[in-house]
């Protein structure tokens, strides 16, 4: 994402040596750091020094001084990542509008080579050669390159590479650039943490797809109730984070973020917040159903609120009245009828006067919601708080970050009464997935911590979190479906874990029969519980396995293994839509984390989203239940399966 190299008074012919220079702002620092990062990348410099620029510049963006003056007035802040050698660099640029090691860097390295980077499979080694062998400089350069098989006369490229670059460009003009949600949620905490503070504020908090889960977010869109709104504009739009401004207006605004998306925000005149919360959570489809309901009931809706009909079915020409003008008292020479204005508090309240209980924003889809709504037949939603442990976890053991320890801890900490460690198996070399023998020093290690646990369990100085049932490790894995449909450990090895998990990661390029003939060999094993991330998606990146999903979806059932919703905001998988209809055929669940890292244990919030997008009751989620009522579930399996 080359952004653009101009800079306020950098090049400009009015900034000579003698002028002092206009000082940059949060942004433009920000902006010149995260170029330098991506120019030393291309330069082939060490991945730590690189990202030491660009957590540098995002500090810089969210500082809440101004940098450059206080440079200027010689007391420099302390900025986290930045060391001495940024600090000089300040220091010059604040000084002088310009940084000579910048200027170095620029002629070094064009700004179309860096825009190189964006394209998918394209690395910073990549693009080096490309530059010093075949004097690729730009996009087009590389495509004519690829085409005309230059790529594979180069050290390490083959004719399968250049294949891959043309593919890459061509996924990167198709792109859709939309966030992941813990994407969107990083943002949207550090942008209400820096409006917290602006005099008059009320309350904000975040309203279309991002507060409906969904799986990628286009823009953000932010909600406020002040009673100043003209300063709660002023500091939105001048944030360090901000690139540029695309609309500002008393009541609303618009941003793009450096390197970041669209932010909208609206301000809602306060006590009104009812419709306009569900006006611009949405969806659209959702709205325009209520808008609808409301017009067969003589209303019409807007984000405003609801502004009785006419008998002709039209609202009344004219304002409606502004919240304290006393109804009724139109000015002269306005229309007769000053249109009947109702607003409303809170969303319960809104959703009220339609005749609909409140709706979960997770359901605003128009998938049914306001029949069931109208109907009083409306889900009662699993929750993350329903979940009573993980079904799917790594440690360093495979290719997980923290140890078999940490992880456990971690769970025991969020009142889980289990987690099941899930390492991978022997055939996954590239996970590190473990042999037969690591399998049993593993046992012994899950055998020692449970009795570590149970003890405290006993002499009370288990972590207060800890459930009635107390907590356990359950010892599982995440078995390899081998390309052949084989799976990777013999039964009665299998038959010794607590639970086990089954999952595709290799020849993902086989027909449908064979991908689908996989996945059941996983559902029809009576030792295999879950079938872990099912259609082996990367969101944006990777595409969804081609399976025989029905098929599947009935084997499950029957069998009874569970499906899982992979809470990692990468996969989302299953999906919402293809849960919901998996639910329908009757399918159990598990909303996993899939954690290789403690923190991870908390992607069951982007899982229990998608579940509640799906329509899920806790009684559909395995992991709801008890720990022994989990274990009854998995050893009723091979009943089940009939072995
Ligand atoms: P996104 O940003 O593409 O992930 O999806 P949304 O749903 O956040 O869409 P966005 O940001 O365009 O608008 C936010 C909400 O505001 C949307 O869900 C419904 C409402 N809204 C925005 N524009 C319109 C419109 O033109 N008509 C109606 N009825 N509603 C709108
Ligand atoms: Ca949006
Ligand atoms: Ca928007
Ligand atoms: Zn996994």
């Amino acid at each position: 994402m080359a952004g653009i190299r101009a800079v306020p008074g950098y090049h400009g012919p009015m900034s000579t040596p003698e002028d002092s220079p206009p000082l940059l702002s949060n942004g433009d620092l920000a902006r010149i750091f995260h170029e330098i990062g991506d120019m030393l990348e291309v330069k082939g410099e060490l991945v730590f020094k690189t990202v030491a620029y660009h957590k540098a510049a995002d500090a810089i963006a969210h500082s809440a001084v101004e940098v450059s003056r206080s440079y200027l007035e010689g007391r420099p802040p302390r900025i986290a990542g930045v060391g001495e050698a940024i600090a000089k660099k300040i220091e010059e640029l604040a000084r002088t509008g310009r940084l000579a090691f910048y200027e170095a860097l620029c002629e070094e390295v064009p700004p179309s080579l860096v825009a190189l980077l964006e394209i998918p499979g394209v690395g910073p080694r990549t693009v080096k050669l490309l530059h010093e062998e075949l004097g690729v400089e730009t996009l087009e350069d590389l495509r004519r390159a690829a085409e005309a098989g230059s790529l594979r006369s180069l050290k390490g490229m083959s004719e399968k590479t250049e294949q891959g670059v043309l593919a890459g460009i061509a996924a990167l003009a198709t792109r859709q650039e939309r966030m992941r949600l813990g994407q969107a949620e990083a943002i949207v905490a550090t942008l209400l943490d820096e409006l917290a503070d602006v005099p008059g504020l009320r309350s904000i908090q975040p309203a279309g797809s991002y507060r409906r889960r969904r799986e990628t977010i286009g823009d953000l869109d932010l909600l406020a109730e002040t009673d100043r709104p003209a300063e709660l504009v002023e500091r939105f739009t001048t944030l360090g984070s901000v690139e540029s401004v695309i609309a500002k207006g008393p009541h609303k605004a618009a941003v793009r973020l450096l390197r970041g998306p669209q932010v909208d925000l609206m301000i809602m005149p306060p006590g009104e917040a009812g419709t306009y919360l569900i006006h611009f959570t949405g969806s659209k489809e959702h709205n325009v159903r209520l808008r609808g309901i409301a017009r067969d009931r003589g209303w019409s809706l807007s984000e405003k609120g609801f502004l009785r009909l006419g008998d002709d079915g039209e609202a009344p020409a004219g304002e409606a009245p502004a919240g304290e003008a006393p109804a009724g008292e139109a000015p002269a020479g306005e229309p007769a009828v000053a249109a009947e204005l109702r607003t409303f508090p809170t969303e319960e309240e809104a959703y009220g006067f339609l005749g609909l209980p409140f709706i979960e924003p997770e359901l605003r889809e128009n998938r049914g919601e306001v029949e069931a709504g109208l109907a009083g037949t409306l889900p009662v939603l699993v929750g993350r708080i329903d979940l009573r442990g993980d079904c799917h976890s790594h440690s360093d053991w495979s290719d997980g970050v923290h140890t078999i320890e940490q992880m456990a801890e971690a769970a025991r900490r969020r009142g889980y009464s289990y987690l099941v460690l899930t390492d991978h198996t022997i055939s996954l070399a590239i996970a590190r997935g473990l042999s037969v023998e690591r399998v049993e020093a593993q046992r012994a290690i899950v055998a020692g911590l449970n009795e570590r646990f149970a003890r405290e369990e006993a002499d009370g100085t288990a972590p207060r979190e800890t459930p009635p049932d107390g907590f356990r490790l359950l010892h599982g894995c995440e078995l390899e479906i081998r390309a052949d449909a084989s799976l990777d450990y013999p039964d009665e090895l299998l038959a010794g874990y607590d639970l086990v998990v089954a999952s595709v990661h290799v020849s993902r390029g086989q027909t449908r029969e064979q991908l689908t003939a996989r996945t059941l060999a996983g559902i029809r094993n009576p030792n295999v519980d879950v079938i872990a991330h099912p259609a082996g998606r990367y969101i944006g990146r990777r595409d969804d396995l081609a399976l025989e999903w029905d098929l599947i979806y009935r084997e499950s059932v029957r069998t009874g293994t569970a499906l899982e919703l992979n809470g990692s905001d990468e996969r989302l998988d299953l999906s919402d839509v293809r849960a919901r209809r998996a639910a329908e055929f009757g399918c159990v669940f598990t909303i996993d984390s899939d954690a290789h890292r403690t923190e991870e244990l908390d992607n069951v919030r982007w899982g229990t989203a998608q579940a509640r997008r799906a329509w899920l009751t806790p009684d559909r989620v395995l992991n709801t239940r008890s720990r022994a009522d989990l274990l009854a579930w998995v050893s009723a399996k091979p009943e089940r399966v009939g072995v």
